[in-house]
């Protein structure tokens, strides 16, 4: 089933999906609305999978079903006669970021075959990340933040003071970056945008070596697709704010509450993960409008073939 869903020809499929969210957005880069951008994002990622020769369910999206009337968890996408896939997306990762005309901001999506995702529910999910080439299990959630920097530190043969974390900028991090900044470890906090945050550990031009602090659990599965790619390893373990969310969790499957997962329980099989900039960023450049032409750029990235791309596009409007 693997090598059915990742035939090469669906790869340019997905860059397809991304580059129509990202150009979406785009148009309400810096005007203070959060909702319209992602409206926009969401509403050309439809279009652009409904397209496709694909059975795609999505089991990361918009929310559940009666919060999101498009790409809601369970909505059936693509045209049929094609590959079973699940689909995790986040048509616009970086909201605040996109509003406000900030760097960083995405158009994510997943692919991977039917079954083989996780099924997050929309909660909190506490993060460990590294890149590749590290003894397996040298990250663990449940480790101080410090020691783990520690420890990555020895394994890279380095002093801890050249090592880099990256955590979202939130004042629920405080201990986190205590922790880190008593070790003497370096600290990289970003506004927002955790699956970018991930996937630097696994770019050394980035100088991120690890990656520490709760986000989205939705944007956990996303960047586990996108180390999947790319190696590295990732612990993630749910975090519930109430009954409500705890039921959510219930309702997707999720029996043990309190699990601690690892990259390969979190997506499964062979993964295709796509990401186009929307704005300029450290991963990948923002779209460009020139004249009546519009360029973006795209990472796409398969752990089948362990191929990773970037793709420019231009195309005249
Ligand atoms: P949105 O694009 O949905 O706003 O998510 C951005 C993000 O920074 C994610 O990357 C991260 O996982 C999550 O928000 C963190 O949540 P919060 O902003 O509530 O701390």
């Amino acid at each position: 089933m693997s090598s059915q869903i990742l035939d090469r020809s669906l790869v340019l499929d997905a860059v397809r999906v991304t580059e129509a969210a990202a150009i979406a957005a785009w148009a309400l880069v810096g005007r203070g609305d959060e909702k319209a951008a992602d409206q926009a994002a969401v509403d050309a990622m439809r279009t652009a999978l409904n397209e496709l020769a694909i059975e795609g369910v999505i089991v990361i999206g918009e929310g559940e079903r009666d919060e999101a009337p498009m790409l809601y968890i369970g909505e059936k996408v693509g045209r049929g006669g094609g590959p079973r896939i699940d689909i995790a997306l986040d048509p616009l990762e970086g909201t605040t970021l996109t509003a406000k005309a900030m760097a960083n901001a995405l158009a994510v999506m997943a692919w991977a075959p039917a079954g083989t995702m996780l099924h997050a529910p929309d909660t909190y999910m506490d993060k460990i990340a590294c890149g590749p080439g590290l003894p397996a299990g040298i990250i663990d959630l449940d480790r101080d933040a410090g020691e783990n920097a520690r420890a990555i530190a020895k394994a890279k043969g380095v002093d801890v003071s050249e090592i880099t974390v990256c955590v979202l900028d939130r004042p629920r991090h405080a201990e986190i970056i205590a922790s880190l900044r008593a070790v003497g470890a370096r600290v990289s906090l970003i506004p927002d945008g955790d699956v970018a945050g991930v996937i630097h550990t696994a770019d050394p031009e980035t100088g991120i070596d690890m990656y520490i602090g709760q986000g989205g659990a939705p944007e956990g599965v996303l960047a586990c697709a996108a180390l999947k790619c790319v190696g590295g390893q990732f612990q993630g373990r749910l975090v519930f704010r109430n009954a409500d969310e705890r039921a959510r969790a219930h309702g997707h499957g999720v029996t043990d509450l309190d699990k601690k997962y690892d990259l390969h329980e979190m997506v499964r099989a062979d993964a295709i993960f796509v990401a186009t900039g929307v704005t300029d960023g450290a991963l990948l450049e923002g779209v460009k409008m020139s004249g009546d032409q519009v360029c973006t750029h795209t990472l796409v990235m398969n752990s089948h073939t362990k191929t990773v791309r970037e793709v420019w596009m231009k195309r005249r409007l």
